[in-house]
């Protein structure tokens, strides 16, 4: 009897640690399908996730759920596309919190399972329920939301305020020199881009020339907290230190890491050992700086030995944009890199490289390495991890698929339909992608970005025209009618 009970307990005790794994999710922002050279790229060398992708699952049809970061990261966290919700677009930085207290996220899921959960990087989901004062207390933020650990910044790098804020404090602010934040008014005698262009190390392209900090303006007006501001060129060291002291201090019980990297979103102010690495200028050598955070993170769990029973998991927030408002040299010196690979488009659009993005998944002993095709979106991320930890999905997350299946590699299918939000709606079924006629330019005036917007339908076969340059539409009314009626019925927003 004892034996037995020695027996089970040792069972349970295996069965416990392999069914609830660590989860480190690796999250790049603003990192296209081609910017990786396991997903194809000749003209870049990623041999941190490369390795990540030889010792795990590559898939080539993963998607972030918008072609832009506040959306896209408000559906992974809730399990709702963003379009069903008011307010979920790019935000300011000094915006309120869009996600209410109390609703389950990806990380109230693993927080309920017993997991230790943290946040380090970008949040760009608002803080604070309006009117927020930096120099008290910031919340609601990511701790009122599920997560027991946060070190972030607010917004972007190019959106003020330029502090890191850690739980519910802004890091290294001198109380004596407290911080305004406006996105309406200059504070007078404050630098701007505009007034000093004399002081830029990087001017911009488009927007960006308000506030002024280390030699790069930005989106928005900011006055004071001078010991608080953060150095562009240390932030991806910065974040990846965090990430690692929280993987170091989560102690026993399993732990879930949400590492949001800046990187290679603008301002591209890398650190300096990777200037001029990559050969295509700053957008590139903060994909080298990434790749680089991610062999650090992931040297840490093997150090730590946890590397077996850490599912990681890898993306991006959005498809890539060459010049998204700074003269940093990446039109210029892009050569024949491709940032969507063989995709179209990119960030901003609803053209496959809008939200097809990187997306691996690396679970040694569990998930076979490999390549796969299925269908999956990271809005499916509260339903999947909830399975994994033997929970049912939240209700609120709606749209939340539970593809887990899918991500171990058990299910070659994923989900039989996704919703893809660009500037329009478009809906994938299987192979077939259809856009409804969207008024509006087809190629965003400052980035270049081709959005999708056209005035007829548009219908591709991605098995035979991954490019979609191949408009089906005419020759397949009835599949276009069919397509129409189910974006027009996925699309409501919520009741
Ligand atoms: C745009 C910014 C762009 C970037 C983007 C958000 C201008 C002219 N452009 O409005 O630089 O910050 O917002 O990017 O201001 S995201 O990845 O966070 O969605
Ligand atoms: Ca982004």
């Amino acid at each position: 009897m004892v034996r037995f009970a020695l027996l089970s307990l040792f069972l349970s005790a295996t069965v416990f640690s392999a069914d609830k794994p660590n989860v480190v999710l690796l999250y790049a922002d603003d990192l296209g399908y081609g910017d990786v050279s396991c997903y194809g790229s000749k003209t870049i060398s990623t041999p941190n996730m490369d390795r990540l992708a030889a010792e795990g699952l590559r898939f080539t049809d993963g998607h972030c759920a918008a072609a832009t970061c506040t959306p896209s990261r408000f559906a992974m966290l809730t399990g709702e596309y963003a379009f069903r919700q008011k307010g979920t677009g790019v935000l300011p930085g000094d915006a309120k919190l869009i996600i209410p207290p109390g609703r389950a996220t990806l990380a109230s899921v693993f927080k309920s399972a017993g997991y230790r959960t943290g946040v380090v990087g970008k949040w760009h989901l608002g803080l604070g329920d309006g009117g927020l004062d930096w120099n008290g207390p910031i919340k609601p933020g990511p701790l009122e939301i599920g997560f027991d650990h946060s070190f972030i910044m607010a917004a972007t790098g190019d959106r003020v305020p330029c502090v890191f804020v850690e739980n519910h404090r802004v890091v290294g602010l001198d109380p004596a020199d407290p911080i305004q934040v406006s996105y309406k008014e200059p504070f007078p005698g404050e630098p701007t881009g505009k007034a000093n262009p004399e002081l830029l190390k990087m001017h911009p392209s488009h927007g960006h020339d308000m506030a002024l900090f280390n030699g790069v303006s930005r989106i928005g007006y900011m006055k004071g907290g001078k010991s608080a501001l953060w150095k562009d060129e240390d932030m991806g060291d910065t974040f990846t230190a965090q990430a690692v002291k929280f993987i170091e201090s989560a102690g026993k019980g399993p732990f879930f890491l949400y590492f949001a990297a800046h990187d290679p979103h603008v301002p591209r102010v890398p650190h300096p050992r990777f200037a001029g690495k990559s050969g295509m200028g700053p957008r590139g050598d903060a994909i080298l700086q990434f790749d680089d955070n991610v062999g650090s993170i992931l040297a840490a769990l093997e150090r730590l030995g946890l590397k077996d029973n850490t599912l990681v998991l890898l993306s991006s927030d959005n498809g890539p944009v060459v010049d998204d408002g700074y003269k940093d040299d990446a039109v210029e010196k892009l050569g024949d890199h491709k940032p969507a690979g063989p995709l179209r488009g990119g960030k901003y659009s609803a053209f496959e490289g809008g939200t097809r993005v990187p997306f691996i998944v690396r679970w040694p002993g569990r998930v076979k390495p490999g390549v796969s095709h299925a269908l999956v979106s990271q809005v499916d991320f509260p339903a999947s991890f909830a399975a994994l930890t033997g929970q049912k999905g939240p209700e609120s997350a709606r749209d939340s698929q539970n593809v887990l299946a899918a991500l171990l590699g058990d299910d070659a299918t994923g989900r039989p339909e996704l919703v893809e939000q660009g500037g329009p709606l478009a809906l994938r079924q299987g192979k077939w992608k259809f856009i409804p006629p969207t008024p509006g330019p087809a190629k965003s005036k400052n980035t270049n970005s081709e959005i999708a917007n056209a005035p007829q339908p548009q219908l591709y076969d991605l098995s035979k025209d991954l490019g979609e340059r191949e408009n089906l539409a005419g020759t397949t009314p009835e599949r276009v009618k069919q397509m129409a009626e189910a974006l027009e019925k996925a699309r409501k927003p919520a009741e």
